[in-house]
């Protein structure tokens, strides 16, 4: 090569890399802006570690109207339920009939096409429960919306039967709403054990695994429910939030010394006697995937750490539920129409039930007593 041509050759070099170099720079930080944008910041895990964890999509929160839709004006001097507490003392709504007007919300909601998990456990004798719990969940869980139903059991061929009685591979929700979509459901196998307590506290790790597995990037909410249920009434976008909690129907008239927290301190899920806010029920909670994930995981591990010192919390996940709520507090509250007890008489504050549990002989359908 000549002197000159080589001359050329390094010039062209000397150029052409900061040209290169600054042209990355800028497409990088453009990638940086338009990603944040679109799918919000990235959630790093709070041991500091460079996993990234979930993305949270900043549109969620922005709650657009139709310009169209009339509806009576609220009141800032004049609450529409006076004779209960609607927002707690770290300003989340607490939900109850006649504080929300459903047609606004499922207005502000449809547009963005959002889709709901329901994760549901009927392990052994519980699938007998499963008929009902889901052909009143057609009528009345997020109707109009993408629901999607993963329906954890031992006895897969009984689901299926369930399916087939109903006439139809999909549950049609055509008869309630001629708009809404199909209830979707999803059979998740699972091992059926011996012991009651273990079914149920088993119940966040497989939550865990199925978000991390299977919705993760498919699914926004997740609702985790207890089988031994029905519905009664809607059950809709007025329950969405980031993280959701039901208060349970028997302890909301208590002082908190009587809730049943788990009372050792040795337990991960210990609440100290003057502490506590409501108790919340094991049977309903739900939210965004990546603060239902959050929760499980911590419900998870900290009921592994207790199983190797030989504890079992007092109510299994419910108690480590509670502790959970008790620092990571709901950002929205659901009262007791959420979940309710057959065997219960109503309350003149409840004025709707919405779901319910059914009244069960434990010794028939659990495994053990
Ligand atoms: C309460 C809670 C429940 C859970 C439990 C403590 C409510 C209304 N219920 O209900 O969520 O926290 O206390 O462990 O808050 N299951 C099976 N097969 C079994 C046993 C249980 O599939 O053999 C599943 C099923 O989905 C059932 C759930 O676990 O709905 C909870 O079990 P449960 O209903 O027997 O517990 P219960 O009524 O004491």
């Amino acid at each position: 090569m000549s002197f000159k041509m080589h001359l050329l050759t390094s010039r062209t070099v000397a150029v052409i890399l900061p040209v290169l170099l600054l042209l990355g720079m800028l497409y990088s930080y453009i990638w940086r802006h338009y990603r944040d944008g679109i799918f919000g910041q990235e959630v790093r895990p709070a041991d500091g570690s460079s996993r990234v964890d979930f993305t949270i999509v900043n549109h969620w929160f922005h709650l657009v109207a139709s310009d169209y839709l009339e509806y009576q004006q609220p009141s800032i001097v004049q609450g529409s339920r006076t004779d209960v507490v609607t927002v707690t003392p770290w300003l989340a709504p607490i939900v109850w009939e006649g504080t929300y007007n459903p047609e606004l919300l499922d207005s502000i909601y449809r547009p963005q096409n959002i889709s709901i998990a329901a994760t549901v456990f009927a392990v052994g004798k519980y699938t007998k429960f499963l008929r009902d719990f889901l052909e009143t969940a057609e009528q009345h869980f997020f109707v109009g919306f993408k629901v999607h139903v993963y329906v954890f059991t031992d006895r897969p061929k009984e689901v299926h039967q369930v399916k087939m009685a109903s006439g139809r591979q999909l549950f049609k929700r055509a008869a309630v709403d001629s708009a809404s979509s199909p209830l979707q459901l999803t059979v998740v196998p699972v091992p059926g054990s011996n012991r009651w307590q273990e079914i149920s506290a088993r119940r966040m790790e497989l939550i865990q695994t199925l978000i991390e597995e299977k919705l993760q990037n498919h699914m926004d909410y997740i609702f985790c429910l207890d089988v031994d249920s029905k519905f009664h009434g809607r059950w809709g976008t007025e329950s969405l939030g980031a993280l959701v909690a039901v208060i349970h129907p028997g302890y909301y008239r208590d002082d908190r010394s009587k809730f049943p927290y788990e009372r050792r301190p040795e337990s991960t899920a210990y609440v100290a006697p003057r502490k506590g806010d409501f108790y919340y029920c094991g049977g309903a909670f739900g939210g965004l995937l990546q603060e239902v994930h959050r929760l499980a995981n911590t419900c998870r591990t900290n009921f592994e750490a207790d199983a190797k010192k030989g504890i079992e919390a007092a109510w299994q996940e419910e108690s480590h539920l509670n502790r959970y709520m008790l620092i990571n507090k709901p950002t929205k509250v659901l009262s007791p129409e959420y979940l309710w007890q057959d065997f219960k008489p109503r309350n003149p504050e409840v004025r709707i039930i919405r779901f319910s549990g059914v009244i069960k002989n434990y010794a028939d359908i659990r495994p053990n007593v």
